[in-house]
């Protein structure tokens, strides 16, 4: 039996701002950390709740990821490491707008429209990234749980993809590994000391002074040294995403402050909680050059396609890209490797469930968000293969190497330091420099641009956002635009983590993108003034 006084007596603890609305949008909640503290209390109920519905425990993470260290915002984790189902997304808003008075009704309602039995404890972890306002926000995560009777376990300071996996494995009694950062640091590490049979030259990691630096420390033992890295911006000093991270880097294209560049050396990012990642260099003359999540995918998806072939494995393998994949590099999957591409909307969870529709999915978003995921027969046939004595040495070097692959790949979400390690071994194995890894296609030169508009939902798109619906005029004025440009492609669409619309330009050349991008510029405020007026 459930009594909810507790509820009642610890929200007036965390109480909401009367008025203020929230939405539970692509990455969870995520705005001024100020505003915070009643949604982390009603995310930790929801949590709850959600833990009693699945009988399974739930995460909670903390984080506003690659946003500036003022902001903050949570999500919340599925059984199997996943985003939360998106008919939770719901709850997640109506009780974070609830006002006050009307919490306890909102959260019965949801007990009831899900029949949820209230009688056993749920499990709920909680994890948060090295912004100020963390510690007490997850606190207040923790509060709502415990003010419903039920269990949590705060694992601290940790990366976003290191809560799935936790979750993951707890949900899965171990057999996806051992749910502790250290069965984290030991499954990874042992996946790529297996892999890579010598050492690259060293790589240059810029930590985004946020979580994922942090961590690269507490990893690097366990690594045996078979990955030569330095660490900069790792938090001693700078402020958390300021003119470095993954996502600075891919939008200014340029290479962050606070890392010694040199020549030919390839460096990486990560944002703030370590789920993206983007490498770069410097050629002699000193151009920056980016290879973003794009690239990522395709130097994955042929290392893993090389290997089906050889270790005579017929399985399905398929790329998901979001609109935002340069056009080069969907040309090349889909004409020179020959692989399924898929695109769809914007955000992890569209790519991961796209994903699993395949024996191997493999999915990026260009900002460096992704993974692989591999479908329970996939791994089966995978491990059954490597163990099998009959097979010549090429098959069964090819078949240890796809399973240590998927040991080293984090499947419940894009993980910076788990990508990093696959990069860094397909590198190794394959004996690449990073600039013989950007030549295997040239980016189409492309930009993108934010734009504030009164409403930005005014924009509507189809075609996984690659068209606008309304307002009126605007596809229209857009394909203009864009028949006068070679290779040209452009759209807008309205952000789910900021009160923005954002534009996309490519073309074949950067002169051609930046007239692109200043005639879209012109007809989205146009175009958006009309229709406030
Ligand atoms: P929005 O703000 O909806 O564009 C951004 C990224 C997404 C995703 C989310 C969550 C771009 C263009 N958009 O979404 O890919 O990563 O943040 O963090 O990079
Ligand atoms: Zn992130």
């Amino acid at each position: 039996m459930v009594h909810f006084e507790g509820v009642s007596l610890k929200s007036l603890l965390h109480p909401k701002p009367a008025g203020l609305v929230l939405q539970y949008g692509t990455a969870g909640f995520r705005t001024t950390a100020r505003h915070l503290d009643h949604v982390m209390f009603r995310m930790g109920l929801l949590a709850a709740l959600r833990a009693k519905k699945t009988m399974s425990t739930i995460g909670v993470m903390v984080t506003a990821s690659h946003n500036p260290e003022e902001d903050n915002g949570v999500k919340l984790i599925d059984p199997m490491g996943e985003m939360v189902a998106v008919a939770w997304e719901s709850y997640a808003t109506q009780l974070t707008n609830a006002e006050q008075d009307a919490l306890l009704t909102t959260l019965k309602d949801i007990i009831k429209q899900e029949a949820i039995s209230m009688d056993k404890k749920a499990m709920v972890f909680v994890g948060r990234d090295t912004r100020l306002s963390s510690e007490d926000l997850s606190q207040a995560v923790l509060d709502g749980v415990s003010s419903l009777g039920d269990h949590s376990h705060d694992f601290g300071l940790v990366t976003t993809p290191q809560l799935h996996y936790l979750v993951r494995c707890q949900n899965t009694n171990g057999s996806y590994g051992n749910a502790s950062l250290e069965g984290y640091y030991q499954k990874l590490s042992q996946a790529f000391v297996q892999i890579t049979s010598k050492v690259n030259s060293p790589l240059r990691i810029d930590g985004a002074n946020g979580i994922g630096a942090l961590k690269m420390r507490e990893m690097e033992p366990f690594l045996q040294q078979r990955l030569s890295f330095n660490l900069y911006n790792d938090g001693t000093s700078g402020r958390l995403n300021h003119l470095c991270g993954a996502d600075y880097v891919k939008v200014q294209q340029r290479s962050p402050q606070g890392v010694e560049m040199v020549a030919g050396e390839r460096c990486c990012s990560f944002d703030g909680d370590a789920d993206r990642i983007v490498y770069y260099y410097h050629n002699p003359q000193g151009h920056f050059h980016l290879l973003d999540g794009d690239k990522i995918a395709t130097l994955i998806s042929t290392f893993i396609k090389e290997l089906l072939t050889q270790a005579g494995l017929n399985l399905q393998l398929a790329v998901v890209q979001t609109a935002y994949a340069n056009g080069s590099s969907t040309h090349f999957l889909q004409n020179n490797m020959k692989v399924i591409v898929e695109c769809v909307k914007t955000g992890v969870k569209h790519l991961h469930h796209a994903a699993q529709k395949f024996d191997i999915g493999v999915y990026f978003e260009a900002n460096g968000h992704g993974t692989v995921v591999f479908s329970d027969s996939a791994e089966e046939q995978i491990k059954g293969l490597a163990a099998d004595p009959s097979l010549t040495e090429d098959r069964k070097s090819a078949a240890q190497m796809l399973e240590d692959t998927v040991n080293l790949v984090n499947q419940t979400v894009g993980d910076a330091i788990s990508d990093m390690l696959l990069i860094e071994a397909v590198l190794a194995v394959r004996g690449l420099s990073v600039q013989q890894w950007d030549k295997i296609y040239t980016d189409l030169p492309n930009r993108q641009l934010k734009v504030k508009v009164a409403d930005r939902r005014a924009i509507d798109t189809t075609d996984a956002e690659r068209r606008a619906t309304s307002p009126a005029g605007l596809q229209e004025a857009i394909d203009g635009i864009v028949g006068k440009y070679s290779l040209s492609r452009s759209f807008v669409r309205p952000s789910g983590t900021e009160d923005v619309v954002r534009v996309y330009a490519e073309a074949d050349t950067q002169a051609s993108v930046h007239r692109i991008k200043h005639t879209m510029f012109y007809w989205v405020t146009n175009l958006l003034r009309i229709l406030v007026l």
